[in-house]
């Protein structure tokens, strides 16, 4: 168990990374956590700390080991209302790595704990300021490698996910309490109906909306690969040439010759900061020969797979028709410097010039991000929570069921008490020891 439950001791870590820069800074929570910096701290003016509000002093520190006290300002926070419910404090000063180490080790010779990695955020759930879903959010912000990926992190740290549940969990611990209470279904005669189909279907929307949460978690899972994005039209287009220039590279073969793509190519592609798997296609046409047959299979597979087509056309070739209308794309005009890709185009684009090459990047990234941004969580909760989701949904169901066929109330408050075990673990309301210890190792320490 890495994560330590008891947030009785005094914690401190180096908040900032590690490496040379402008600023440090040494955190600390817990109950000593203002009067271990401050015994080393020397205000620049007459000012004290008071114990009741949050503010900031300038002043130096006296480092052991070094002759001179070195410039520096504390924060200090009173508790309750701080990010981790105790006494935290901040100590700022130059980024210079061999300070920081020393400020640090004096604060752990004078009663701090080294942090574990998470062991703030940590705290900070412990104290109730955030539920687990958050904790996940601040962890993913962290690393968030893309800016969709920190919208949704963003998203869920604002509590996108959690008031959802929470909303959910209100709602069925109230009926729960109704039916343990023995007030809406005793077994009388009166036993009204029409409320108990009512409720019924309520509990059945819901066991539907929790699956349907549980289904996008699972289809957020699987990439782990980058989303696919396909060159697709007529032979001789300019696929190749655009695809060249996209990818930065000369990857692709480029002729006059119509049908000279034949195997796809793929390449890593960055687009306006958002990474994609750019894919060449053979041109569009009629298979004239076996060779022919297999590059207009492999294309349609490629296109069918691709999360977003590049549909091309010049001047000279026009676009293909033959392009499934379901799926997302951006009808991309070519070879701009010839002659007018014409009003099809959304974006003309010349491969030979460079003009729209940027736009068209600006295009991509802002295609897939609009579907990226229906994720409603993180990838850590959703590989987390996917299982309690389905769980709660499926016993929801039952007790629908149980409902509309006029089963006994315990029945009931049985899938009813399951359903809310397993939406708590979203949360954290329910927590095991693993479920933590999973959560707060991946965090970095100082955080
Ligand atoms: N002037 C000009 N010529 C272009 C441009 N893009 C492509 N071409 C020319 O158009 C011809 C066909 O280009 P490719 O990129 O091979 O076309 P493709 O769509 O990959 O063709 P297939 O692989 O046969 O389906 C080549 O001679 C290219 O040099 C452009 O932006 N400007
Ligand atoms: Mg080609």
């Amino acid at each position: 168990m890495i994560a330590r439950l008891d947030p009785s001791d005094t914690i401190a870590a180096i908040a900032t990374p590690v490496g040379p820069a402008l600023r440090g800074i040494v955190r600390l929570s817990g109950p000593a956590a203002w009067t271990i910096p401050l015994a080393r701290f020397q205000f620049a003016r007459g000012e004290l700390p008071t114990a009741k509000r949050a503010a900031r002093f300038e002043g130096s520190l006296s480092i052991p080991g070094l002759r001179v006290p070195a410039p520096a300002a504390i924060a200090l926070w009173p508790d309750p209302r701080t990010y981790t419910g105790q006494q935290m404090a901040e100590v700022h000063t130059t980024g210079s790595q061999p300070i920081l180490d020393r400020i640090l080790a004096d604060c752990l010779d004078r009663g701090a704990r080294l942090a574990e990695p998470g062991e703030f955020t940590l705290r900070a759930f412990l104290a109730g300021r955030i539920d687990l879903t958050r904790a996940e959010a601040v962890l993913a912000v962290i690393e968030a490698a893309d800016p969709t990926q920190l919208q949704t992190a963003l998203q869920q740290l604002a509590g996108g996910l959690a008031t959802q549940i929470e909303q959910m969990r209100d709602r069925w611990l109230d009926c729960l309490a109704h039916i343990e209470a023995g007030l809406d279904f005793v077994e009388e005669a009166d036993v009204d109906p029409i409320a108990r189909r009512e409720l019924a279907r309520e509990v059945a929307r819901a066991s539907a909306d929790l699956a349907e949460l549980a289904e996008r978690l699972e289809s957020r899972e699987r990439p782990q690969t980058l989303p696919r994005v396909v060159l697709v039209g007529p032979p001789n287009a300019g696929k190749s040439r655009l695809f060249n220039a996209l990818v930065g590279r000369d990857r692709a073969i480029v002729s006059p010759a119509a049908g000279t793509t034949r195997d796809y190519l793929s390449a890593v592609c960055d687009c306006a900061g958002l990474l994609v798997e750019l894919c060449d296609t053979a041109g569009i046409e009629a298979p004239g020969d076996a060779i022919a047959g297999s590059a207009q299979r492999m294309r349609a597979g490629q296109a069918q797979a691709a999360e977003l087509l590049l549909d091309c056309g010049s001047a000279d070739t026009g676009f293909a028709d033959e392009i499934d209308r379901r799926q997302q794309r951006i009808r991309v005009g070519t070879k701009s410097d010839c002659a007018d890709p014409g009003q099809q185009a959304e974006i003309a684009t010349s491969a030979a010039t460079g003009e729209g090459i940027a736009a068209l990047r600006v295009a991509i990234r802002a295609a897939l991000s609009a579907e990226a941004s229906e994720s409603c969580c993180v990838a850590a909760t959703g590989a987390r929570c996917r299982e309690s989701l389905s769980q709660a949904a499926r016993a929801l169901q039952s007790a629908s069921e149980t409902l509309m066929l006029g089963g006994g109330d315990e029945l009931v408050a049985i899938d009813l008490r399951l359903a809310l075990d397993e939406l708590g673990k979203v949360v954290g309301t329910v927590v095991t020891d693993d479920i933590l210890d999973r959560i707060f190792r991946r965090f970095c320490i100082g955080k």
